[in-house]
Parts: C-alpha cells; sequence; structure tokens
C-alpha cells in the first residue's frame, strides 16, 4: 500500500460489491454471506469514507416494514459508529423476476407502477439517510428482440419514470441528485441508455433534467468499445458527472467488474489524471469533486480475504494513480512537449474576440497547408512520457 487510504480520499464502495458471494450464471456461491453492517465495518478499517447499496442489499424484496426499519435502522448505526457516510442510494428494479421485462419501461403497466412506487419509497430512504445521490440503473430496461417493444413508448415512459422520480425530489424539498448509469448489454440483450451520450440526451428532454445527471461505470463504457475517460469528459463538460463507478474491464466481453487498474490500466491513469488535475488547458471548466466509489467484484476465485484485499487494491490503485498523473502533469518536460504539442492553444477560440463572420472570411491570412500537413505534434512522445512516469 503506497498510504493507508483516509476518509480526505472519500472512498467509497457498495454494499453489494465486498457483498458478492461469487454466485454466477454457471456456479453456486463461493463464499459465504455476511450482514451489510459486518462488510460496512471492515470497510471503514480499510480507511473507506462511504458506503452505498440497494434497498434489498439491506433488507429482502418482500420484508416486512419492522424488518425493514430494523436492518436499516442496525446499518444506519454502524455505519454511524464507524464514521462511514451513506452518500449514494439506489434501487434494485433487476433482481425479482417480476422486473424480468424491466421497472419502468416493461410493457406490463402493473408492474410498472409497483417499480416507480419502489424507487419512490427508496428516495424517501435515501434522504432520510442523507444519501446525496440516488443512482438509478435501469439493468433489465431494454430488450432481446426488437419485434417485443414499441421503442419510441419505450423512451417515452423512461422519462415519465425518471420525471416523476426528479418531480417528488423536488416537491420534497431533498438535497438529492439523480445518476443514471449507462450501460449496452446484460442483463437485458439491449439496454435502454446504452451509453453517456444516449443519457445525456434523454436528460436533455426531460422536465426536472437540471437534477438528473451520469454516474459513469469503468466496465459499462468499455463493454460498449467506447473511451471511459472521454464519457467522463462529456459528462463535465454538459455539467453532469455527479457520481462515478470505478472498476476495470479487458475489452469486449460480460461485465467483468474487475478491480480499478486491473484491466485498461493507461486508461485508468487518464481516468484519475482528469478527476485528479481537471483538464489541462482549461483551468475553468468543471471539476469532479464527488466520492471515488467502486463498482466492482471480488473475483468468485477468491476467499473472505480476498474481498478485503481487493478493496484495498482498488483504493491503493487510485493512489498511486494519483500520485504519478500529479507528477505527470508538473514535470517540466511534460509541459514542454505539452507545449509543442499545441495543447494549450485548443482551449483559444478559433475566432478572434468579436471576430465577425464577414471579417473572418475576408481575411487575408497565409496559411502554409504542406508546413501544418508536415509539422510534428509529438504526441507520442507525450504518451512516452505518461509511460514513464507510470512505469518507468
Ligand atoms: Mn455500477
Amino acid at each position: 500500500m503506497v498510504r493507508t487510504p483516509t476518509p480526505d480520499d472519500k472512498f467509497s464502495f457498495g454494499l453489494w460489491t465486498i457483498g458478492w458471494t461469487g454466485t454466477d450464471p454457471f456456479g453456486v456461491p463461493s463464499r459465504p454471506e455476511l450482514d451489510p453492517w459486518e462488510y460496512a465495518e471492515g470497510l471503514a478499517e480499510l480507511g473507506a469514507w462511504g458506503i452505498t447499496f440497494h434497498d434489498n442489499d439491506v433488507f429482502a424484496f418482500d420484508a416486512t416494514d419492522d424488518e425493514r426499519s430494523a436492518r436499516v435502522g442496525q446499518l444506519k448505526d454502524a455505519a454511524g459508529k464507524a464514521g462511514l457516510v451513506i452518500e449514494m442510494v439506489t434501487t434494485n428494479t433487476f433482481t425479482h423476476p417480476a422486473f424480468k421485462d424491466g421497472g419502468l419501461t416493461s410493457n406490463d403497466r402493473s408492474v410498472r407502477r409497483f417499480g416507480l412506487r419502489k424507487i419512490l419509497r427508496n428516495v424517501d430512504l435515501a434522504a432520510e439517510l442523507g444519501a446525496s445521490t440516488f443512482v438509478m440503473w435501469g439493468g433489465r430496461e431494454g430488450a432481446e428482440y426488437d419485434s417485443s417493444k414499441d421503442l419510441y413508448a419505450a423512451l417515452e415512459r423512461y422519462k415519465e419514470g425518471l420525471d416523476t422520480v426528479a418531480s417528488h425530489i423536488k416537491t420534497q424539498g431533498y438535497d438529492l441528485k439523480i445518476g443514471l448509469e449507462p450501460k449496452p448489454n446484460e442483463p437485458r440483450g439491449d439496454i435502454f441508455l446504452p451509453t453517456v451520450g444516449h443519457a445525456l440526451a434523454l436528460i436533455a428532454e426531460l422536465e426536472h433534467g437540471d437534477i438528473v445527471g451520469l454516474n459513469p461505470e469503468v466496465g459499462h463504457e468499455q463493454m460498449a468499445n467506447l473511451n471511459y475517460t472521454h464519457a467522463l469528459a462529456q459528462a463535465m463538460f454538459s455539467g453532469k458527472l455527479f457520481h462515478i463507478d470505478l472498476n476495470g474491464q479487458r475489452g469486449l466481453k460480460y461485465d467483468q467488474d474487475l478491480c480499478f487498474g486491473h484491466g485498461d490500466l493507461m486508461s485508468a491513469f487518464f481516468t484519475v489524471d482528469l478527476l485528479t488535475n481537471g483538464f489541462p488547458a482549461s483551468p475553468d471548466a468543471p471539476r469532479y469533486d464527488g466520492p471515488v466509489h467502486f463498482d466492482y467484484k471480488p473475483s468468485r476465485t477468491e476467499g473472505m480475504q480476498g474481498i478485503w484485499d481487493s478493496a484495498s487494491a482498488n483504493m491503493e490503485t487510485w493512489l498511486l494513480l494519483a500520485d504519478k498523473a500529479r507528477a505527470f502533469r508538473a514535470d517540466p518536460e511534460v509541459q514542454q512537449v505539452m507545449k509543442d504539442a499545441s495543447i494549450y492553444e485548443l482551449s483559444e477560440p478559433t475566432l478572434a474576440e468579436g471576430e465577425s463572420l464577414a471579417d473572418f472570411l475576408a481575411a487575408d491570412e497565409p496559411f502554409d497547408a504542406d508546413a501544418a500537413g508536415a509539422r510534428e505534434y509529438g504526441f507520442v512522445k507525450l504518451q512516452q512520457l505518461a509511460i514513464r512516469h507510470l512505469i518507468g
């Protein structure tokens, strides 16, 4: 460990991450299940700052009101004693077979009415526990067959559901924002809002979209063959990066949920660089200062010790990469190569201040296309300097 994590690092974990018992489509659990407060206590000992959970990570789908409040109370007490913040709460609208065709977009209206009530009730719980983000991962919102859905109606119902939840948050005066979590597939063949870009487009159509943003996950973007750091950047550009889910993924395959950095390390380096250092040539651009939240799974091969080792691995990798990213940007050689690569020039507007389109078109401005085509950018040199900082 580079250093012991402290609450100032704002490391946070889903209880379902370390709580995953290794059940997969081919095998039964490979580890026993602890109570949620036991996982919370273990995380606090490792230096975590916060925890997050789905309703049914804490109490059963069919729990009575008494069981529900007893178990939530026990978790709240444990978190309070351990000094943990419950920073995000989310709703499970994917495990029970009732949700097999979705929670907000099921063809069956009675399922949608049940799903929406389950979500709204959990928004009240999130507010009661002091959470600042309410994540909505629509894992079952999707289809296997294009014959099975009116896709226009599905998007209308998704919009209706999100606006209803956002409106409830406003009406109740809760200090809570919604974070949508895109994913291209798994468990559905095709999930609605497959990428950050799709989610941003739907948010723009909402009546209450001002409190709806993104919770992008590393593996989910990479499963769509997309660049996670670019996804974060675009969410930040729109002022919509409300929360993050860090983990690792290697290429186009099932959702691996590896430890952060155990997939594409170079990509993880630049993710940490963006979140730690901001945009290099845009000092006034939005910065992310929310929780450093991990949504990974301790691999099924690991025993009980492996749960804690892997939780620590996530935090250690973040701290290592953050140190290296800071050193990379502070390196005078890196700064010179960035300057030579015209990286700072990109933040200069293309038109001059006050320049009219007529003046611009009429300007007799020399431009040597051949020289521009022949110039060096030095991007490879810069990337190699990053490698040197990363593994040198
Ligand atoms: Mn996630």
